[in-house]
C-alpha cells in the first residue's frame, strides 16, 4: 500500500475535474435533485450536449502550469450520464451531438503533460432504471409505503452489475489509470452502502484490472482491508492530519473555487488566492493531498475566474515547489 501510494504523497496537489450535461444548465451538478427534474425534462441536456471548445490539451496544460500533478475526472456523475463510450447504456457521449469520447481525448492530453490520472466514477445514479429510490435521489420520498410503492418494479441487482460492467470498462478501455475515485455511500434509513455498490467484490475486481491503482473510501469500505488507500474530507479546512486507530492515515481534501463543483454561473463565492493557498499550505503541511476542481462551461471552456486563479497559483508554485 505504501509502495503504490508513494507518487500520489509526493504530488501534493491535483485538479478536480466536475463535467457533465448538468454544465448546461449552469447551476450545480446536483440540479436535477435539487429542482427535482423529471429524466423527461432533462432529456434536453443529453439531445443538445455538444462542447464545441472542449480542448484538453489546453485544460491539461493549464493544470501543470499551476502546479498540479494529477487529474480526476468525472467519468459519470450522480445524473448518470456517461462522458465515455459504453457498452451498458445509450445514455452516453456517443449518441449526444458532439458524438467523441470526451474521456479518451482528456486521457490522451493528460498523460501527455504527465499528469496522474484519476477517474471519478459515482456510485449514486439517477438516470438507470434499476437504481432504486433513495433519500438523495430527485425523486426521493418521505414514508416507507411510498419508496416501496416507487421502488417496485426496481431491481438494484440489476443496477449492480451494471455498475461493475461499467467500472470494468474504464478501468480496461484507456490503459493505466492511477487513482479511483468512486463517489459516495449514505447508509442509513432510505440510504445506500457497502452491500447496495457491492463493495468488496468491486475492490476485488479494481484491484485485478489495475493493480498499481488507488482507491479513495467512499465506498463504505471503512474497516475493510485493502478496500481503499486514502480518506477524502470535503470541504472544509483539516486542522489537524487524520488518524485511524491511532494511525495518521493517507488524505486528500477536495475543495470548489466557490460552491458548486459542475459549473455555477451566477455563484459569486470565489475563493482569493489567498484562501486558495491557505488551502493548500494547511494540507500539505499536515500531510494531506489538495483536490482543486474546476467546473468546466457547456461549451467546454474553464471560466475566466477558474483561469485567473490557476495562473495564480502557478505563480506560487513556481517559486515555492520542486518537482
Ligand atoms: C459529493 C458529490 O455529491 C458532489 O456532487 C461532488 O461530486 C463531491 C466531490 O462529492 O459527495
Amino acid at each position: 500500500k505504501v509502495e503504490r501510494m508513494k507518487w500520489w504523497t509526493d504530488a501534493r496537489f491535483g485538479m478536480f475535474i466536475h463535467w457533465g450535461l448538468y454544465a448546461q444548465a449552469a447551476r450545480h451538478e446536483w440540479v436535477k435533485k435539487r429542482e427535482r427534474i423529471s429524466d423527461e425534462d432533462y432529456q434536453k441536456y443529453f439531445e443538445i450536449f455538444n462542447p464545441d471548445l472542449f480542448d484538453p490539451s489546453e485544460w491539461a496544460k493549464k493544470a501543470k502550469a499551476a502546479g498540479m500533478k494529477y487529474a480526476v475526472i468525472t467519468t459519470k456523475h450522480h445524473e448518470g450520464f456517461n462522458m465515455f463510450a459504453s457498452d451498458y447504456t445509450d445514455y452516453n457521449v456517443m449518441n449526444t451531438p458532439y458524438g467523441r469520447d470526451i474521456i479518451k481525448q482528456w486521457v490522451d492530453a493528460f498523460r501527455a503533460e504527465g499528469l496522474g490520472i484519476g477517474f471519478y466514477y459515482s456510485l449514486i445514479d439517477w438516470h438507470h432504471p434499476e437504481y432504486t429510490i433513495d433519500r438523495v435521489h430527485p425523486q426521493s420520498a418521505s414514508s416507507k409505503e411510498e419508496y416501496d410503492e416507487l421502488n417496485k418494479d426496481r431491481d438494484m441487482s440489476i443496477y449492480r452489475e451494471y455498475l461493475k460492467n461499467q467500472v470494468r470498462e474504464i478501468l480496461t478501455n484507456y490503459g493505466q489509470i492511477d487513482i479511483l475515485w468512486l463517489d459516495y455511500s449514505f447508509p442509513g434509513e432510505f440510504g445506500k452502502g457497502r452491500d447496495d455498490w457491492g463493495s468488496i467484490d468491486l475492490m476485488k475486481m479494481v484491484r485485478e484490472l489495475q493493480p498499481g491503482i488507488i482507491v479513495n473510501d467512499r465506498a463504505d469500505l471503512k474497516d475493510y482491508q485493502g478496500g481503499w488507500d486514502f480518506t477524502t474530507p470535503e470541504q472544509f479546512k483539516v486542522d489537524k492530519w487524520p488518524e485511524e486507530n491511532g494511525v495518521r492515515i493517507p488524505w486528500e481534501t477536495c475543495q470548489t473555487f466557490s460552491g458548486s463543483w459542475g459549473y455555477y454561473r451566477d455563484e459569486h463565492t470565489w475563493k482569493d488566492n489567498k484562501q486558495l493557498l491557505v488551502l493548500l499550505i494547511e494540507s500539505v503541511s499536515k500531510g494531506g493531498n489538495l483536490l482543486l476542481n474546476v467546473g468546466p462551461t457547456a461549451r467546454g471552456t474553464f471560466d475566466e475566474r477558474a483561469d485567473k486563479a490557476l495562473v495564480e497559483m502557478g505563480e506560487w508554485m513556481k517559486y515555492n515547489s520542486r518537482s
